[in-house]
C-alpha cells in the first residue's frame, strides 16, 4: 500500500490509516511503516507502508497479524481484580478503571507508609514502547528506586550500552545503514560499509532496538560482503566470505585475536589510533599472545578463518560491526565487547559513513528518565538501591538495581523485603527475567501482599503473582511514538497513530500519567499521553503530536565524525566524552572501578574446561533464545496463525549429537543440568555446531489450564530454569543463557 492508493481508496467509513508499529503486542521499535484498514471501526487488515523510508513496504508475520491479536478471544478489555487469598486460582472479577486506580493508591498508600516506597518493586521487560514509562511510574510516581530488569547480568542490552559508555563515552554504536536519511543509500554523504561483522547477532529475525535488519540483505545486494560469528550457520553465514563458527561463549577469543592480526600485521588506522585513542600500546602487548592459533583451539574454530576475516575487514573500509545479544549474554562479554569496539576504533571506522554510528548522550527519552529518578528521595536513591554500593560501575550508568542481588534480598529479606510488585510488560514466570525463575516465584508469591501487572492477556505471571489487572490497548488503538534504539542513536522517530478506539483499555503511557497524577502530582505537568508528547517533542525538535501524526516519520538528522566537531563533549572540545577525550581501549574507569582496564579472555563458568567433572555429565554446550519469526519472546503463543508457524518449543542438536545421545528429529527431549530441566521437540539440523544445543525461550501453553499448579505449563519448558543466579560477569553485567552446559535425553511427551 502507497499514499496515493490508501487516499484513493479512503471513504468516511472504509480508512487506511498509515503509522508505525511497536507494541503490543510485543516487537523493538523498528518502527515499521504499516497501513490499518479500518472498516466501521474495525480492524480489518494490515499491509506494509510502500513510502516508509525505512521498512519500505517489508512487515513480518506478526505485524500481519495484529487484528488477530486485537480481537483474540482471550485478550483482556477491562481492568480485573482479585483476592490476595484466591493468587493461581481464576477468580477475577471485573471492575471499573477508577475502582482499579482506587485500589492501587491504597495499596500504594498503605505499603508505603508501613515499609517505606523502596517496599515497593516494579519488573519490565524489554523495550517495548511500555518499557519507556516503566522507569518514570517507579521512580517518580511511587517514588521506588527499584525499576528491575530482572535477568541474571542484566543481560540484555545494558551490557552493550555500559560497554560503550565507558570505552567511547556515547550511547550505543549501531550499524551505518543510511537509516538517519530520508533518502537512504542515495544521501550524498553515505557510504556504503564494504564488509559487516554479524556478530552474535540475527537481525533478519531479531531487528533489535530498533535496527531494521532487512536492510542487511538490501546492503548485500548493493555489494556489501559479510563475516559471521555464531554457532550456527545462519541464512547470513551461509552467504559469508568469512564464518567464524565458535563454541558459545567464546567471542571475546576471537576478538583478540582479530586484534591481534590487525596490530601485529600493521592493518590498523595510524592516524585514528594516535589522534583519537588512549592506550593503544597497552592493547597491543596485551593481545601480543592471542594469535588466532590460541583462539582457534579455545572456541573450535579455524585460524585461517579468523586471520582472513580480520585481515578483510581492516583493509577494506569503511566497514561496520553489528553486535547483538550474544555480548550481553555471557559472563565475558563485557571484555568481548571492549575488544569489539576496539577493532572497529583502532580500524577508523567509529561515526564514519559507513562505519559505526554513535549515539548521543542526551536524548529525549533519556533525559526523561534520569529527570524522573530525582523524584526518588535522594537517600533512598544513593543507599536503598539493591546492589549500587556492591556495583559501583553498573550503578554509574544504569538506573536499575542489580537483578542478582534483587533476588538475593528477597530470598533474605536483607536489606529490606519487597512487600508489592507490580509487572509492567513481562511475563515474568515464562520469561525473563527470570533465571532460576522458580525462586523468583516462590519469594514474590510468598512476600508481595499486593501485585498488579499491566497485559494484554492472562499470562502465568498475572495468574501466580497478581491481584490487579490492568488491560492495555495495542498498536493502533493507542496513540504514542516510535523511536529507534530507545531514542540513544535514533534515526527517525514514528508517529503511532489511532486508528481504532480503545474501548476499556489504556496505553502505559496513559497508565503512568494517571498514576502519577495520583501518587505524586506535583512531578506530573501531563494529563494524556498527547500532552507528554507535545511537551517532551516540543523542547526537543519543536513540534507537538499532532504535527507528528501529520508528518508520520520525522527524521532529526546525523553528523558524521562529531569528535572532530566538538559534538560529543559537553565542554564543547573536540573529542570522545570520557575522561581522557579519547576512545579508551585501555579504560580509566575500569581503573577507577578496581577493574583490569584492558579486554581478556575467561572461560565461561559452566563449560567442559572449567567444570569438567561436571561436564561428564553434563557434555553438551546450551545456548538459548536465538529469535523467530512467530513470536516475541513469550508473546503471540495464542494467535492460531502465528503458532501455525511455531507449534512447539524447538531443541536444535547436530544429527551426529543426535545420534550419541538418542533422540531423533520430532521426539521430545529433555534438557537438564544441576539448575534446572526443560523438555523441547527435537529438531536435527547440520547447521548447528557438533557439541552445542541451541533452545528456544519462552515457552508456556495458553491452551492449558491456567490455573496453579499448572499456571499455562509454564514450567515444562523453563529453559530459564537451567541458567544459574550470581554468576554475573564484569562489574555485574552479562550471565551465561548462551553458554552453560547441559545434557539432553529423550523423553515421551511434553509431560515427561
Ligand atoms: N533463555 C533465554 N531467556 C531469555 C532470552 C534468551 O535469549 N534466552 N532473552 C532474554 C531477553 S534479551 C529479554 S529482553 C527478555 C524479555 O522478556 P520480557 O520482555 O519480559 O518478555 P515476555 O516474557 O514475553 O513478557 C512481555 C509481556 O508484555 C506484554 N506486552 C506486550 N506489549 C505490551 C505493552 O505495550 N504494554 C504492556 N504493559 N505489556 C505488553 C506481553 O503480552 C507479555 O506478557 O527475555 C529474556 N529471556
Ligand atoms: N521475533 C523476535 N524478535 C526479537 C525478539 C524476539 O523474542 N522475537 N527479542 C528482542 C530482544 S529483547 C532482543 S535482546 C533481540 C536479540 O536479537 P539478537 O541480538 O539478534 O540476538 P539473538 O537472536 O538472541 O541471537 C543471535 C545469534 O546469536 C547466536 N549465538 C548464540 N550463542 C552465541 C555465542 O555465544 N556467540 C555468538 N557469537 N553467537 C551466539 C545465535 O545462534 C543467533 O543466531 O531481539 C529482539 N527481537
Ligand atoms: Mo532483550
Amino acid at each position: 500500500m502507497n499514499e496515493t492508493q490508501a487516499k484513493a481508496l479512503s471513504t468516511e467509513n472504509d480508512k487506511w490509516v498509515r503509522t508505525n508499529c511497536w507494541s503490543a503486542p510485543g516487537c523493538h521499535p523498528a518502527g515499521c511503516g504499516l497501513y490499518l484498514h479500518v472498516v466501521d471501526g474495525k480492524l480489518v487488515d494490515v499491509e506494509g507502508d510502500e513510502d516508509h523510508p525505512i521498512s519500505q513496504g517489508r512487515v513480518c508475520s506478526r505485524a500481519l497479524c495484529l487484528d488477530e491479536a486485537v480481537y483474540h478471544k482471550d485478550r483482556i478489555t477491562h481492568p480485573m481484580k482479585r483476592a490476595r487469598e484466591d493468587r493461581g486460582l481464576d477468580k477475577w472479577e471485573q471492575i471499573s478503571w477508577d475502582e482499579a486506580y482506587d485500589l492501587l493508591l491504597t495499596k500504594t498508600r498503605e505499603i508505603q507508609e508501613k515499609y517505606g516506597p523502596e517496599a515497593i518493586i516494579l519488573f519490565a521487560g524489554t523495550g517495548r514502547e511500555c518499557t519507556l514509562s516503566a522507569y518514570s511510574a517507579c521512580f517518580a510516581a511511587y517514588q521506588s528506586p527499584n525499576e528491575v530488569f530482572a535477568m541474571s547480568g542484566y543481560s540484555c542490552y545494558g551490557p552493550r550500552c555500559a560497554i560503550s559508555f565507558y570505552i567511547l563515552g556515547a550511547g550505543y554504536p549501531e550499524i551505518d545503514y543510511a537509516a538517519f536519511f530520508p533518502e537512504r543509500y542515495d544521501y550524498e554523504g553515505y557510504t556504503l560499509p564494504k564488509y559487516m561483522i554479524v556478530w552474535g547477532k540475527y537481525p533478519l529475525i531479531s531487528n533489535p532496538d530498533g535496527l531494521f535488519g532487512h536492510a542487511i540483505v538490501d546492503m548485500m545486494k548493493r555489494g556489501m560482503k559479510l563475516i559471521t560469528v555464531d554457532p550456527r550457520v545462519t541464512w547470513l553465514a551461509s552467504r559469508a566470505e568469512y564464518n567464524i563458527q565458535l563454541r558459545p561463549g567464546t567471542d571475546a577469543a576471537v576478538a583478540l585475536a582479530m586484534l591481534h592480526v590487525i596490530i601485529y600485521e600493521d592493518l590498523y588506522d595510524h592516524e585514528f589510533v594516535e589522534k583519537w585513542t588512549h592506550g593503544f600500546d597497552q592493547l597491543k602487548e596485551r593481545v601480543a599472545e592471542w594469535t588466532p592459533e590460541k583462539a582457534a583451539e579455545i572456541c573450535w574454530c579455524s585460524a585461517e578463518v579468523i586471520r582472513g576475516a580480520a585481515r578483510a575487514f581492516a583493509t577494506n573500509g569503511p566497514s561496520t560491526i553489528a553486535w547483538g545479544l550474544a555480548f550481553d549474554t555471557s559472563t565475558n562479554g563485557v571484555q568481548a565487547g571492549q575488544a569489539v569496539l576496539s577493532i572497529a576504533a583502532i580500524c577508523g571506522y567509529i561515526d564514519v559513513p559507513g562505519g559505526m554510528t554513535i549515539g548521543e548522550k542526551e536524548t529525549l527519552l533519556g533525559k526523561w528518565w534520569t529527570d524522573s529518578t530525582a523524584e526518588v528521595d535522594p537517600d533512598i536513591w544513593n543507599y536503598k538501591r539493591i546492589g549500587a554500593q556492591e556495583f559501583p560501575g553498573f550503578a554509574a550508568v544504569q538506573t536499575h538495581p542489580q537483578p542478582d542481588r534483587v533476588l538475593d534480598a528477597l530470598e533474605s529479606g536483607e536489606p529490606y523485603q519487597f512487600k508489592m510488585a507490580h509487572y509492567w510488560g513481562t511475563n515474568f514466570l515464562a520469561n525473563t527475567s527470570a533465571h532460576a525463575p522458580h525462586r523468583w516465584y516462590e519469594r514474590l508469591k510468598e512476600e508481595t501482599e499486593f501485585g498488579v501487572i499491566n497485559d494484554v492477556f492472562m499470562t502465568p505471571t498475572a495468574m501466580a503473582l497478581c491481584e490487579l489487572f490492568l488491560p492495555v490497548s495495542c498498536v493502533g488503538e493507542r496513540k504514542g511514538a516510535v523511536m529507534p534504539q530507545f531514542g540513544r542513536n535514533m534515526s527517525f522517530i514514528g508517529s503511532m497513530t489511532q486508528a481504532i478506539p480503545e474501548n476499556d483499555t489504556k496505553c502505559d503511557i496513559d497508565i503512568m500519567i494517571d498514576m502519577g497524577r495520583m501518587m505524586n502530582p506535583d512531578a506530573w505537568p501531563w494529563t494524556n499521553v498527547e500532552d507528554f508528547y507535545d511537551d517532551w517533542l516540543g523542547r526537543f525538535y519543536g513540534f507537538g503530536y499532532n504535527e507528528l501524526v501529520d508528518k508520520n516519520v520525522y527524521f532529526p538528522g546525523y553528523t558524521y565524525k562529531k569528535y572532530e566537531k566538538g559534538m560529543l563533549r559537553s565542554d564543547g572540545q573536540p573529542g570522545f566524552d570520557t575522561p581522557t577525550g579519547k576512545v579508551e581501549l585501555y579504560s580509566t574507569l575500569y581503573e577507577i572501578f578496581g577493574e583490569d582496564p584492558l579486554p581478556y579472555y575467561i572461560e565461561p563458568r559452566y563449560s567442559p574446561y572449567s567444570k569438567p567433572e561436571m561436564a561428564e555429565v553434563y557434555p553438551l554446550v546450551l545456548t538459548t533464545g536465538a529469535r523467530k519469526w512467530g513470536s516475541f519472546h513469550s508473546e503471540h503463543r495464542q494467535m492460531a496463525t502465528l503458532r501455525d508457524i511455531d507449534p512447539d518449543p524447538i531443541l536444535e542438536i547436530h544429527p551426529a549429537d543426535a545420534v550419541k545421545y538418542g533422540v531423533k528429529d520430532g521426539d521430545w527431549a529433555a534438557i537438564e543440568n544441576p539448575f534446572g530441566r526443560a523438555v523441547l521437540r527435537v529438531k536435527e539440523v547440520p547447521t548447528i555446531m557438533e557439541g552445542v544445543v541451541h533452545a528456544q525461550h519462552g515457552w508456556w501453553y495458553p491452551e492449558q489450564d491456567g490455573e496453579e499448579p499448572n499456571l499455562f505449563g509454564v514450567w515444562k519448558t523453563s529453559v530459564d530454569s537451567l541458567i544459574p543466579h550470581n554468576e554475573m560477569g564484569k562489574l555485574g553485567f552479562g550471565a551465561p543463557f548462551k553458554n552453560v552446559i547441559c545434557k539432553v535425553y529423550r523423553v515421551e511427551s511434553l509431560d515427561d
